[in-house]
């Protein structure tokens, strides 16, 4: 059990600043290493630490073990002290601060103050020194939400305190992208008391066991001409990976993934996670070029994975590498070790190849991903996708005052809620580039343009129309919180 101190982990801290991390296999919000390093410091608004006592098991009656949770704030445009409290969650991946994407934009509108807090596991936040099976059985989203109710109650009464015991309730206001997205849905549903709204951008709110939609809308997102020139080039790579695997997986730097399975993983998520993020230009533009061209297809994919994958957006090998993800130990990219673990016993969402026209190899089937749970996790370790969406209800999630937003080109948008209902709004973003999570980021994804700009998305009008409907929102809901201080 491991409890940081304030004071005394200088050195751990500065050591931990190298070690960020990107879930490859996850949703995906947060930008990988290199392109992290690579970013300005005034896309953050705040990287400033804090922290605060966090419960290890909320649904223990005799375990009063605690943990370290980090948390930030930000609080310039926050004038009057009775002003919103905006609450953006931590997902699946190290929390380096609160970054200035558009809710910075729509805490100076409101007058907002910014807290965020990191997922319990993640960075810094983690419970355990040895992320082995046995620790991580606190690892769920059920405790996650529970941490953020804490948290809310936690930060509630220090303002209070330093605002000299005054007994106020801001109005609070949740937001969080892709599974943070998730949470933040989940949140107003399980603790309608505690948020005027929630904001659940690109939400996977639905666990989908084989979610072959996946594959399906990258090829839709591709385009029909770009799709079967991927098409041809997983055939030929698979082809190649039967007669010469070690001289195919080295043109692609990555002569470490001894299973074949895992490099098939990696040669489909490079192409997944260009659609995912906005670049589909990045990805198309070489391999459509190099067909019309009638040059080696699998040449130019190693190029484009070593050049744009690995080297731009700064993805590296070994978290495809099952050896790898059986670490236990603490280092830069546990995240991912830590969002199969996720994966692998509560939302699955399985990236599996659909029978037909897939992009996919053929071969990244549920089997691949049992095989994964149980080889990285030990026997037992399954998703129980039904149990999950028994208990947040999936797409029928029975909650109130929460927005959904979807990106047109996300592979993701089919497990969120993607049909408005009653106090359930939905908004779909549509253009070229607009996929996961546009409206907090714009476009791409990463790297982050300052204030989520729109100016990058092929209409930049979309992502307008769609900012307004939230703002719109959020204003009518809070004023709703002020006016009878019930959250309901
Ligand atoms: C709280 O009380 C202290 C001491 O009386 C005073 O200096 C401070 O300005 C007060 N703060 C606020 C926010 O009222
Ligand atoms: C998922 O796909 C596998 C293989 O096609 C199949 O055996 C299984 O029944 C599917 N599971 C669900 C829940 O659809
Ligand atoms: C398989 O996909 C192709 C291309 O989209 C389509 O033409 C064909 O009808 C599909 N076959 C089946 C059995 O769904
Ligand atoms: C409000 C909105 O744009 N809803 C659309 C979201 O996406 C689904 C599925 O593509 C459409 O059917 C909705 O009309």
């Amino acid at each position: 059990m491991r409890m940081r101190e304030h004071d005394g982990v200088i050195t751990t801290a500065l050591t931990l600043l190298l070690f960020l991390s990107f879930p490859a296999f996850s949703y995906g919000l947060l930008p990988p290493r290199t392109l992290l390093s690579k970013l300005s410091k005034g896309t953050f608004l705040t990287t400033r630490e804090l922290w605060f006592h966090q419960t290890l098991d909320h649904f223990s009656p005799h375990d009063h073990r605690e943990f370290a949770q980090r948390y930030y704030e930000f609080v310039e445009y926050f004038e009057i002290s009775d002003r919103p409290i905006f609450l953006v969650i931590g997902g699946e991946s190290e929390l380096m601060g609160i970054e200035n994407d558009y809710v910075g934009v729509l805490a100076k509108k409101f007058g907002a103050a910014i807290v965020s807090v990191e997922h319990r596991y993640y960075g810094k936040s983690s419970p355990f020194d040895s992320l082995e099976t046995q620790n991580l059985k606190y690892l769920s989203s059920k405790q996650a939400l529970f941490d953020l109710a804490v948290f809310r109650q936690y930060y509630q009464n220090s303002l209070n305190a330093k605002l000299n015991g005054t007994k106020i309730e801001n109005s609070w206001f949740v937001f969080g992208g892709s599974y943070a997205g998730a949470l933040s849905a989940w949140f107003r549903l399980k603790f309608p008391h505690l948020t005027c709204g929630s904001l659940a951008s690109s939400a996977v709110v639905l666990s989908v066991y084989n979610y072959t939609e996946y594959d399906q809308q990258v090829g839709t997102s591709a385009g029909a001409e770009c799709k079967a020139v991927l098409q041809e080039t997983t055939q030929l790579i698979e082809h190649k990976l039967a007669s010469n695997g070690e001289e195919l997986k080295a043109s692609f730097n990555a002569d470490d993934l001894e299973r074949d399975g895992d490099f098939m993983y990696l040669v489909a998520d490079a192409t997944a996670l260009a659609i995912q993020n906005g670049t589909p230009d990045k990805l198309c533009n070489p391999m459509v070029k190099t067909k019309k061209a009638g040059e080696d297809l699998v040449d130019a994919y190693a190029k484009y994975v070593k050049e744009f994958f690995f080297g731009t957006f700064g993805f590296n090998v070994q978290i495809y590498d099952q050896e790898y993800l059986k670490k236990t130990s603490i280092n830069e990219d546990s995240s991912t070790r830590l969002w199969w673990f996720q994966v692998c016993t509560e939302v699955a969402n399985f990236q599996v190849a659909p029978s037909n026209d897939s992009i996919r190899s053929s071969k990244l089937d549920t089997k691949y991903h049992l095989d994964l749970c149980r080889n990285v996790f030990g026997e037992g370790v399954f998703p129980d996708v039904d149990e999950t969406n028994l208990y947040y209800g999936g797409t029928n999630i029975a909650g109130s005052k929460i927005i959904f937003s979807n990106g047109s080109q996300d592979p993701w948008r089919h497990a969120s809620k993607q049909t408005p209902s009653t106090d359930l709004p939905s908004y779909t973003i549509t253009c070229f580039n607009c996929a996961h999570c546009t409206d907090l980021r714009g476009c791409p994804l990463f790297p982050l343009t300052l204030e989520g700009n729109e100016n990058y998305c092929s209409s930049p009008h979309a992502v307008r129309k769609v900012r307004l409907q939230i703002s719109k929102h959020m204003e009518l809901w809070l004023s709703e919180c002020d006016a009878g201080k019930s959250y309901m």
